[in-house]
């Protein structure tokens, strides 16, 4: 029987659950390069070029391999520019017996492809995305009857469900589930940090970067210097890049900013593990093979495996649980519109000026520099949910709502009212001077708080536990800080809330 096998964008893997039981003889492989999927957000040119060469050159190994391979190429002239109008023209043109799809990783598309059967007239069989550790039914059943929901209790689920990190006798490898606390030291150029790692563009991404730069010239970002690996082959050198010389180090300085690295000891692998180039499981077992073997330490290798068996999984478990309402709360009611140099980076405060140069570059900031600073900013700003999550979605190559609006409408906007994160990450300049070196080179003085050239993040600090006294005065991991304001003499208080009720007024002159 023939069947028409849809893979996405981000779906780039043989591995993947629609090639299940498929006959290379009979059934037809879909994918489409289309303006409805390239367009839902402004995404950044770099993501878009990552996407589009890696998708042909995944339907390039297909056909090497056998398959017969319906591929859309964009152009603006293109009758069908929804994957939907793809599927029907292809159901027309070869009558196949059923869709097959492995579950899209957005609400949003999911819930039109859950349509199609109707719509279309033919089954979708739609499977379950196995390149997850947990399933959604997993996740769920975990969830279940728990208030709120931790991502260490879930971590440790995980940790004893896959093995990693796990002694025979069922202990956690060093002797501890999380070595966090050793993970927070500020980085002063020493031990260096390794380059990036790099791939030549070939000839099929020099033709998807002119086809970027001419269709989508208002999309954020740049396509120059792009250097992203595009192949599964190259993805898996990259990883072992990273476990040569950069995991060592990635526990210790995890926290760190830096004035002058992008990268410092990141992996840089998330837009491989977003659209199938990596296996996050695999990523996870190579780092495990790098403790065992004595090749970076634990605080480094179990940092690492939580982010993505952990993290990366907890958000994705807490998307399906609660969509499609979660993308709505507001929890902190919010009222701002995003101040405009979140697009050009245009700001005298050094840290964020940095953070958004950076994101426009390389379509990559870090965890610290997304949660720390553009995402503090903008939860001490007040600024609405919505507008924050449309930007992130947009800027970052490893962008995808599933991972994106759980990591800022939960962690950084505690617009869910604390379900995915126990306390907001609001912080004073003091923190991000603490972990970085951006201070000495700003233009606002991160030791002053009222006046004129006083950092901003310091008296808007202030103003966000002020405003929200209700919200969290009772929170046993916020009473410090409430504390500490009520010990502040009246005149200062007075003083800070001014200064940041000034600055809330100016918000695009910073
Ligand atoms: P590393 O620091 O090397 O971490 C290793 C891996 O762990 C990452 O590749 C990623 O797969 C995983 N990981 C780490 N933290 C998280 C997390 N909080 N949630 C999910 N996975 C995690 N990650 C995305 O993949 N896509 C996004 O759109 C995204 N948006 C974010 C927005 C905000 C506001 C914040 C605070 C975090 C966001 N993250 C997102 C999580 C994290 O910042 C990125 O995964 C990480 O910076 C990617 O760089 P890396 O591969 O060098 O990560
Ligand atoms: C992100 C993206 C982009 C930019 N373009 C395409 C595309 O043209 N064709 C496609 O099949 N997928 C694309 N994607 C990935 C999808 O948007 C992604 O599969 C869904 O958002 C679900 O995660």
């Amino acid at each position: 029987m023939a069947n028409l096998i849809l893979i996405l964008g981000d779906q780039l893997t043989p591995d993947l659950s629609a090639f299940e039981g498929a006959d290379r003889r009979y059934d037809t492989i879909v994918m489409a390069e289309v303006h409805e999927e390239a367009s839902y957000t402004k995404h950044h040119k770099k993501k878009l070029v990552l996407l589009f060469s890696a998708m042909r050159h995944f339907a390039q190994q297909l056909e090497h391999d056998g398959w017969q391979v319906q591929y859309q190429r964009y152009h603006p002239d293109n009758e069908q520019q929804s994957l939907e109008a793809v599927v029907t023209r292809l159901r027309a043109e070869l009558q196949p017996e059923k869709i097959i799809t492995t579950e899209c990783g957005e609400w949003r598309l999911h819930n039109r492809i859950s349509q199609w059967q109707g719509r279309l007239g033919l089954p979708v069989e739609i499977r379950s995305d196995t390149r997850f550790i947990a399933s959604k039914q997993e996740f769920a059943r975990w969830a279940e009857g728990r208030k709120q929901l931790r991502m260490e209790h879930f971590y440790r689920e995980m940790r004893r469900k896959t093995g990693l990190l796990m002694t025979p006798d069922g202990k956690p490898e060093g002797g501890s589930w999380n070595f966090d606390a050793d993970n927070r030291r500020k980085w002063s150029g020493k031990p260096p940090a390794p380059a990036p790692f790099r791939t030549e563009p070939d000839a099929i991404t020099r033709e998807v970067t002119e086809l970027v730069e001419q269709h989508f010239p208002d999309h954020f970002g740049t396509t120059e210097d792009f250097h992203f690996a595009v192949t599964p082959e190259d993805a898996q050198e990259a990883l072992d890049y990273f476990i040569e010389f950069a995991l060592p180090c990635f526990g210790d300085y995890q926290d760190a900013i830096s004035d002058t690295e992008d990268w410092l000891f990141h992996s840089i692998l998330s837009p491989y593990i977003n659209c199938g180039l990596l296996d996050p499981l695999a990523v996870c077992e190579a780092a495990a093979r790098a403790w065992d073997a004595g090749q970076a330490p634990i605080n480094a290798v179990e940092g690492f495996i939580r982010q993505i068996l952990g993290w990366r999984e907890f958000v994705r478990g807490i998307y399906w649980l609660h969509m499609p309402g979660y993308a709505r709360e507001n929890r902190l009611d919010n009222t701002r519109a995003l101040p405009w140099f979140y697009w050009t980076g245009e700001t005298k405060m050094r840290c964020m000026h940095k953070a958004i140069d950076a994101t426009r570059r390389n379509a990559y900031a870090h965890h610290i520099q997304r949660l720390m600073v553009t995402g503090n900013f903008a939860l001490l700003a007040g600024i609405k949910p919505e507008e924050i999550c449309d930007w992130y979605l947009a800027v970052y190559a490893d962008a995808y709502d599933w991972v994106e609006l759980p990591n800022v409408l939960g962690m950084v906007m505690h617009a869910d009212g604390g379900y995915l994160g126990s306390k907001p990450y609001a912080s004073s300049g003091k923190y991000i001077h603490r972990m970085s070196d951006h201070c000495v080179n700003c233009h606002y003085k991160v030791s002053k708080s009222t006046e004129p050239d006083a950092c901003p993040f310091n008296s808007l600090y202030w103003h966000f536990i002020d405003r929200h006294r209700d919200d969290f005065e009772s929170n046993p991991r916020m009473g410090m800080m409430y504390r500490n304001w009520d010990k502040q003499k009246p005149e200062r208080r007075e003083a800070l809330l001014t200064r940041a009720n000034y600055l809330l007024k100016r918000l695009e002159e910073l």
